[in-house]
């Protein structure tokens, strides 16, 4: 099992707490207080979030894995009919159009290969391939920190995707870590979006920079990232706004917020994560092909995964896109949004006994 902050965690979370860490160490957010941090100890606690995980994915659960449950009951052999249900399922399940015909072709190679009629035999390369694909893009999803000063994470995304939940939720894993955590409101579009950031911050207790309306976004990031040093954070998280009819605009803007961070912190930011709503489906791989050719995305969220049977979306962005999946949102709550990992998603998907 792995996933980015259960491996090669260094950090002891004793150390953690100090805000002069500069041990340049992946950031552990693992400490005993995060409620989701791996404890040997606890294997039913272990058991009982993996449950909530499935709970939580029930929705893809019921129409894309029991779909292929159904599809495969009865079947002795594997035919051409069996294939193209496959097919379409796979499509309408988001899979995307190019990810299933991999997928399939592979399919069809292996079967080949063994001579194999078996539809179990279909069902288990399909799943294997999912994994691979969930594997591939996360192979290396752990958020390194600079060696010295905070840790800057930049987060985009179109309106309502979830953007300031997420931070809300991220600077909360944060806290339970024992991180000194500031945000910073540079969506300055609508006064609303300074204000629910306030809000997250104020329940979890961390500080926020607040922007009046209309304000230049770099200029709000350029007077928050004066306090960073006095105030000792270890983690800035910058909102920003997200409003898509003015996609040239936005560009400009987010290139400059950047310039401005590296300008103020060298290096900064160390991760430009972009946050997509898995209800939307397609037009999230959309989003995400836009937003990385404007500027290099280096990390990604998916959120609503508890609302949406396009579950699939998450193997189709991970093929498409080289680019790890940090965390899932599944719930408004502070503590809905989870480290992601595969081997953890396609059990609680497809409910297979522990791959370990
Ligand atoms: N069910 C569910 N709702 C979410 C999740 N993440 C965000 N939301 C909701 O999506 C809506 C928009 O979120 P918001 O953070 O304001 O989006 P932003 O415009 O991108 O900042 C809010 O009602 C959130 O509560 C999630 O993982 N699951
Ligand atoms: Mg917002």
């Amino acid at each position: 099992m792995f996933s980015w902050f259960k491996k090669k965690t260094k950090i002891d979370p004793a150390d953690t707490v100090k805000p002069e860490d500069e041990s340049g160490d992946e950031l552990a957010l693992n400490s005993e207080k995060n409620p989701e941090a791996e404890d040997p100890a606890g294997p039913e606690k272990k058991d009982a979030l993996r449950g909530n995980l499935r709970n939580r994915l029930a929705r893809t659960r019921e129409s894309f894995v029991k779909k292929i449950d159904l599809l495969f009951k009865g079947k002795v052999t594997i035919d051409q009919d069996l294939f193209e249900e496959l097919e379409e399922l796979l499509v309408t399940a988001d899979l995307g159009v190019a990810t299933t015909v991999e997928l399939l072709e592979e399919a069809r190679r292996l079967i080949d290969r063994d001579k194999s009629d078996d539809p179990a035999m279909l069902k288990k390369v399909l799943q294997d391939k999912m994994l691979e694909y969930l594997k591939q893009a996360g192979a290396d999803t752990v958020m390194v920190p600079p060696e010295k000063g905070p840790f800057v994470i930049m987060v985009l995304g179109v309106n309502g995707v979830g953007k300031t939940t997420t931070i809300g939720k991220m600077a909360y894993k944060f806290k339970q870590a024992g991180k000194n955590v500031m945000l910073v409101a540079a969506d300055t579009f609508r006064a609303a979006a300074s204000e629910q950031l306030k809000v997250w911050g104020d329940r979890i207790g961390v500080k926020v920079v607040v922007s009046t309306e209309g304000s230049d976004p770099s200029s709000v990031v350029y007077d928050a990232f004066d306090l960073v040093g006095s105030g000792g954070y270890d983690v800035v998280i910058v909102d920003t706004a997200g409003r898509m009819h003015t996609r040239v605009n936005l560009v400009e803007e987010l290139k400059k917020i950047k310039r401005v961070m590296d300008k103020k912190i060298s290096g900064a930011p160390h991760e430009v994560m972009l946050v997509i709503d898995a209800t939307t489906g397609q037009n999230g791989i959309s989003q995400a092909r836009h937003f990385n050719e404007a500027v290099d995305v280096t990390g990604l969220t998916l959120t609503k995964l508890d609302g949406t049977a396009k579950g699939g979306i998450v193997v189709n962005i991970c093929r498409e896109f080289n680019i790890p999946i940090r965390f899932i949102g599944v719930g408004e709550q502070m503590e809905d949004l989870r480290d992601f990992d595969p081997d953890e998603f396609v059990e609680a998907l497809f409910g297979r006994s522990d791959p370990d």
